[in-house]
């Protein structure tokens, strides 16, 4: 059984794309399950740095096959950007790369309503990346959606385009008094960009199903992070997709049974960016200096990510949900300067350490973070590739992480270049 999903334990933004572009070297197809150009996945090697929103990361390697699954959302003009941002960057896309045929879209009246709702939401806003993300999920939900197979055949495209344009027209109008520009305007534009991209729709359910029987090696590469999933997340702070590892079967149509391993991906520390609880949040000057080490800045939006203490809570609640593995621990070196780390251990809630993650918000919002202390190594540990080269007590640290999660550590990252890697075992 040759399929891994790769997984965001935290919030997002824990290093996956440096992950799975080291693991796409052993696989065969590379597939992104959810998520949309929300996501920023940034590689780096030689002097390049490159920051992936829809593409999957795996697109850097010769020979490899890289899928957008059905459970992705595509802005049509996002993608078309990135594409082309690639083959200037030397990428050939040709036979590299395949479009799921039942993937929904995200048209500019998504964005609007998305932009639109959280600037009039005050203290309920969620802090999207107002990529019109929710509101095309919501109309993949609601069965109002357009999809990529829809492109194939422009009669029939003008047709559900035009009935879904009418329907927002009026719904935009009404809630936040916004007229959409002409349909026509928007109908020649969305053709613009479906004539790049229908060489690359294509059934690739099948695809992986042929690939899967002929023993290939797929990578499934999830978005944003456990705590953000639709479901098992600090709803409704999330995002509107399933970033858990059950996401890639229904984002790739892969058989639960094919799934062999869950690779989570974790950050020595705890960053989101957007609203909502976060136990371990630092509001003080260590968050600012793990915001400014960390190069903490959104990768899609640029803005700047809240930080805290790693949280022991959320990492043991994401091994659970996602069957995780091996985990793979990375940014080890942005701790390099503190003199005391501390790891949250347990919530406390009106005097009673909890059991579990709360699923309500506001309970989640007045935790207390109960913490054990662990000595700094001060000592740079930036670019080690060998785990005995690493201080004392960064191998404490790192030892306590895996003990307290009981999974195995599979890498540790110490920068953000490929070879600036541990490689475990
Ligand atoms: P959305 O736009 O509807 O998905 O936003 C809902 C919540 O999900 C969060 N979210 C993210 N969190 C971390 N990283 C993401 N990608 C970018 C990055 C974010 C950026 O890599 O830095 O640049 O701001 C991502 N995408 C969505 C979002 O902040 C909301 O909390
Ligand atoms: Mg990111």
């Amino acid at each position: 059984m040759p399929v891994s999903v790769v997984v965001g334990m935290q919030w997002g933004d824990e290093g996956k794309g440096k992950i799975i572009d080291l693991l796409s070297e052993k696989a065969d197809v590379v597939a992104r399950y959810q998520g949309g150009h929300n996501a920023g996945h940034t590689i780096c090697f030689g002097d390049q740095k490159f920051i992936l929103h829809l593409i999957p990361s795996g697109i850097f390697h010769e020979g490899k096959l890289c899928i957008i699954g059905n459970g992705v959302v595509i802005d049509p003009k996002a993608l078309v950007e990135e594409i082309t941002l690639l083959e200037k960057a030397g990428i050939d896309f040709a036979g590299k790369l395949v479009i799921s045929n039942r993937a929904n879209i995200i048209l500019p009246y998504h964005m609007v309503s998305d932009q639109n709702k959280e600037s009039t939401s005050g203290t309920r806003k969620i802090g999207t990346t107002g990529r019109g993300i929710g509101p095309s999920y919501a109309d993949k939900i609601a069965r109002a959606g357009l999809r990529t197979c829809d492109f194939l055949e422009e009669d029939a495209l003008k047709e559900t385009m035009r009935a879904n344009y009418e329907e927002k027209k009026k719904v935009l109008k009404k809630l936040y008094d916004h007229d959409l520009p002409e349909f026509n305007r928007l109908y020649d534009e969305t053709l613009v960009y479906r004539e790049v991209l229908l060489k690359y729709i294509g059934d690739t359910q099948r695809i992986l199903r042929d690939e899967i029987a002929q023993g290939r090696n797929i990578l499934c590469e999830g978005a944003q992070g456990t705590m953000l999933d639709v479901d098992h997340g600090t709803y409704p702070f999330v995002t509107s997709s399933n970033a858990t590892s059950g996401g890639a079967c229904t984002g790739l149509g892969i058989p639960p049974t094919q799934v062999e391993r869950v690779i989570g991906v974790i950050k020595a520390y705890t960053t989101r960016v957007g609203e909502g609880p976060f136990p371990t949040e630092l509001l003080d000057g260590f968050g600012d200096q793990l915001r400014d080490s960390g190069d903490e800045f959104g990768s899609t939006t640029g803005r700047p990510r809240r930080c805290g203490w790693f949280d022991a809570v959320v990492a043991k609640y994401a091994v659970e949900l996602n069957g995780v593995d091996a985990i793979t621990l990375t940014k080890i070196d942005v701790l390099d300067q503190f003199d005391t780390l501390k790891v949250c251990t347990g919530y406390r809630y009106k005097g009673k350490v909890q059991d579990g993650m709360p699923a309500c918000p506001r309970i989640l919002q007045e935790c207390q973070p109960v913490y054990t202390e662990f000595p700094g190594w001060k000592q740079s540990t930036s670019g080690a590739r060998c785990f005995s080269d690493l201080p004392d007590n960064a191998k404490r640290y790192i030892d306590a992480l895996q003990k307290m999660l009981d999974v195995d550590v599979l890498m540790v990252s110490t920068g953000p270049h490929r070879d600036h890697t541990i490689l475990q075992g």
